[in-house]
């Protein structure tokens, strides 16, 4: 106990260190114990497993608890500029490992659990994830937040409790079968709900033009649904630093649980039924990555978030006493792709509606708070609202667009006189066929900054999708290449590399990633080399005793492992990799004594549950498997490998692993890729085409150590244009010919070729993303990748130069780009309070 300069004679004061602060591996133990008894209610000798995980969990809770509190107060005493991150999705992974290595206590609880005869790594495996996103959007929304709060940057993430995530993947005769996610059911640790900040949000009806008190004609929006969000907060503790954000996520429920009137009228069924409703707003996660569905619950689901969202900023302004117009300067608001576009008309409405703001001053405050980040090119993924079910769910918002676009016309007219195909070209309405607000250009018209999340990305944004409103506003165009965390896909996922790292360079490269330069210097040292291929043997024989546990197949750690893992879709090209695969093991059967270059090929990911042709490639890659895989002879120098539900869990535990990363896509689809950082930061190497962040991986790490194939952008729009026929490609190429009548004559399906004709009738139709035409590349690639690899020196020194030069690709530099360039705001230090209760 220590006593305190002005503690008197009969008050005696202690520091709240204790329990729910202290570090110490003592500390730790006595906390850990106290919370298995007080929280979990259980003694040692009958808790589960679980019990153990809450009780670490509460007990590191605790210790985020008082720098979350410490920030909290300190941007409520200065009204702290903030970043508003709104996002449908966040792919946050577990929390325990990634709370640990932040407070920097990995060490001490490791032995503290070790202390009471439990296994760290074991209490890690039982956190069941928050998988409320798809693939890279969400997962990069999650990499933000975490740089955000280690760059001190006060910011708030805001989006949608899902009750259920995207669906746990569970693979049955080869088939992707879903199981719901049901996250929560074992309790969430992290959260604390906070039900005295819930908001109501007004869906459906109609609205109606009646004069007020003061005779003023105004228009009232009469709902004909209003449901409650609930935020549930989750602190985001930064690296080594004491500040703490904000994850706020909206749950929705009935305004009243029971609905009086409706059962005293009898019509009991209709009251739980009106409850159901509402929080089926919240229920699920939309499990479709880079397509857009166009589904009413999935509106409902962005009005709700963004509205509540958009009500809690002006409480918090409020509540600071910063006044309304304001908001522009208290707030940025991100908008992650178009999800939360909605939010533009919402603010109008909020202003002008419920403020009675005048429109050109409300439209001010608008432009001036919001920015678009766009992430896809790909035609079905730009959300379009069909106007009768938009109308019909938020009737005055779509009056606001109107007004908007009817405004934003008329600004066009001034600029391009005389242009109407122009206009009609940029309307916010498309009125080719059945109507449609057009959700991307809105968010160009309401926002005032347009950025992609890679060079190439902008670069097409510009040339093409966006180019009319690049024409129309060019100074609103920026790019910010995407970037992900070193903390949680470095330390917490690699720490045999870790070690290595700091045993050679120290640690600040976890700070300032571009500090892994430094590794240059060791290059040439035959010791080091050593040392990195140990770590990465190591790395391959824990993978694949995890893959002869989960599916029994035996795989040889000096054989390369080849991984592509990924959301399935068929620009990403799973099936590219699959003809190279059929390719070898022709190349096999044709002649059994070749020599070859032994590989493992792992596959890991997830299909939409409604992508037909996705799943068709899993079952694919699972057929080949089999055969290939019990064929005696290939001698076990292939073996294909498919590892169900692929998470953030899984991907941590994989990404280590690689020796090579697949980045195949289709040039010019993938915005950016994400993964594609994650391996190469662990030091696989690429074999990619020039697409998304592809193109500044090999611009970093030099040419000479990346394997590049396939089409350019522009070659891919030549080809098209000038009639592209893979027939041909197919009929030229003996090699490709024969994968493909393989796969086509049943010798993968038991003999029956309609298994995958709908897939061979894909590429020999009209092959839409290139397969045939990238094929002769890839292979000859692949092949000069198998060459590489039997120099395992030289392969060495390229998987060091890899992650030495792969500094650009931290969430830091994307975030700091970010602040710098056009959200404006700056770091606020926050000082860690001793928290002194005083005791008579
Ligand atoms: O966003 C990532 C990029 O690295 C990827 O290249 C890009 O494909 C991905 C609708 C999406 N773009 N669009 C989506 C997700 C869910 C949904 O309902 C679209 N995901 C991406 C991060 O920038």
């Amino acid at each position: 106990m220590q006593t305190l300069p002005n503690s008197s004679e009969t008050v005696t004061e202690v520091r709240v260190e204790d329990d729910r602060t202290g570090l110490s591996v003592e500390t730790l133990k006595r906390a850990f114990a106290d919370n298995l008894f007080y929280i979990q209610g259980k003694f040692p000798q009958i808790a589960s497993k679980n019990d153990f995980y809450m009780a670490l969990a509460y007990t590191v809770r605790d210790r985020l608890l008082r720098r979350w509190l410490n920030t909290a107060e300190t941007y409520s005493r200065n009204a702290s500029r903030t970043v508003a991150y709104l996002s449908a999705e966040f792919l946050m992974g577990p929390q325990l490992g990634n709370n640990l290595i932040n407070l920097g206590i990995y060490d001490q609880v490791n032995q503290a659990m070790q202390e009471l005869g439990l296994d760290l790594r074991e209490l890690l495996e039982e956190e069941e994830e928050p998988g409320l996103g798809n693939g890279g959007l969400g997962r990069l929304a999650a990499c933000y937040l975490d740089s955000l709060a280690t760059l001190e940057i006060p910011s708030l993430g805001y989006g949608i409790r899902y009750e259920f995530g995207i669906f746990d993947q569970d693979i049955k005769d080869g088939w992707q079968v879903e199981i719901t996610d049901k996250w929560l059911s074992a309790g969430n640790p992290w959260e604390l709900p906070r039900p005295e900040w819930s908001v109501e949000v007004k869906l459906g009806g109609h609205t109606e033009k009646r004069a007020d008190e003061h005779g003023n004609f105004k228009i009232y929006w009469v709902p004909n649904q209003v449901v409650k969000g609930i935020p549930y907060d989750t602190p985001i503790l930064g690296y080594k630093t004491n500040t703490a954000n904000t994850l706020r996520l909206w749950k929705a429920e009935a305004v009243e649980s029971f609905d009086f009137y409706a059962f005293d009228s009898g019509d009991y069924l209709g009251a739980v039924h009106q409850k159901t409703v509402s929080e089926n707003i919240s229920k699920v996660l939309y499990p479709n990555d880079n397509s857009a569905q166009g589904k009413e619950l999935r509106l409902a689901q962005q009005i709700f978030f963004v509205s509540c969202s958009l009500k809690d900023m002006m409480r918090i302004m409020e509540q600071q006493k910063v006044p309304l117009e304001q908001f522009p300067e208290k707030f940025v608001i991100q908008l992650n792709d178009t999800h939360p576009s909605v939010a533009i008309p919402e603010l109008m409405r909020l202003l002008v509606d419920e403020y009675d703001m005048p429109w050109e001053k409300a439209w001010g405050i608008t432009k001036q708070s919001f920015a678009y980040t766009n992430h896809t090119l790909l035609p079905e993924a730009l959300e379009r609202w069909p106007i009768g079910l938009f109308g019909k769910m938020l009737p005055r918002h779509l009056e606001i667009i109107y007004e908007i676009n009817k405004r934003f016309l008329d600004e066009v007219r001034m600029k391009f006189p005389d242009d109407t195909d122009r206009l009609r070209r940029m309307s916010l309405i498309d009125e080719s066929g059945e109507r449609y607000v057009r959700m991307a250009f809105l968010a160009c018209v309401g926002s005032y900054s347009i950025n992609g999340v890679a060079a190439l990305h902008t670069e097409l944004l510009k040339k093409d999708v966006l180019h009319d409103f690049y024409e129309m506003y060019p100074e609103k165009f920026n790019n910010k290449t995407n970037g992900v965390t070193p903390r949680r896909f470095m330390v917490l996922s690699n720490p045999r590399l870790c070690r290595l790292l700091n045993s050679k360079i120290g640690d600040e490269w976890i700070k300032n990633l571009y500090e892994l330069k430094k590794l240059e210097a060791f290059v040439e040292d035959p010791e080091f080399r050593r040392q990195w291929r140990e770590m990465k043997l190591e790395i391959k024989q824990d993978v694949a005793d995890y893959i002869k546990k989960t599916t029994d197949i035996d795989v040889n750690v000096n054989s390369m492992f080849d991984i592509q893992a990924k959301r399935f879709h068929e620009y990403k090209r799973q099936h590219l990799n699959v003809l190279h695969i059929i390719t070898l093991y022709n190349r096999i059967k044709a002649n059994p004594d070749i020599d070859i270059t032994p590989r493992t090929f792992l596959f890991g990911g997830k299909a939409a549950p409604g992508y037909y042709i996705a799943k068709l490639i899993i079952k694919l890659i699972n057929s080949v498997g089999d055969i290939v895989n019990r064929d005696p002879d290939v001698r076990d120098r292939l073996k294909v490998v498919f590892l169900k539900d692929f998470n953030v869990k899984f991907a941590q535990r994989i990404y280590p692993s690689a020796d090579l990363s697949e980045q195949i896509s289709t040039a010019g689809k993938e915005a950016s890729g994400t993964g594609n950082m994650k391996f190469a930061l662990n030091g696989a190497i690429t074999i990619g085409t020039l697409d998304g962040a592809n193109v500044e991986i090999r611009e970093e790490v030099g040419a000479e150590n990346f394997f590049l194939f396939g089409l350019t952008t522009e070659e891919v729009y030549a080809l098209k244009k000038e009639g592209y026929q893979p027939w041909e490609y197919y009929q030229k190429d003996p090699e490709l010919k024969l994968a493909i009548d393989r796969i086509a004559s049943g010798f993968f399906s038991h003999g029956d070729p309609k298994l995958f004709k709908p897939l061979v009738d894909h590429l020999l139709g009209n092959d839409q993303y290139m397969l045939l035409a990238d094929y002769r590349s890839y292979i000859d690639t692949q092949d000069r990748v198998s060459e590489a690899y039997r120099d395992i020196d030289r392969w060495v020194r390229m998987s060091i130069l890899n992650v030495a030069r792969m500094g650009k690709f931290s969430s830091d530099r994307s975030i700091r780009d970010y602040c710098e360039d056009f959200w404006k705001v700056q770091p606020v230090n926050i000082e860690l309070k001793e928290y002194v209760q005083a005791t008579a």
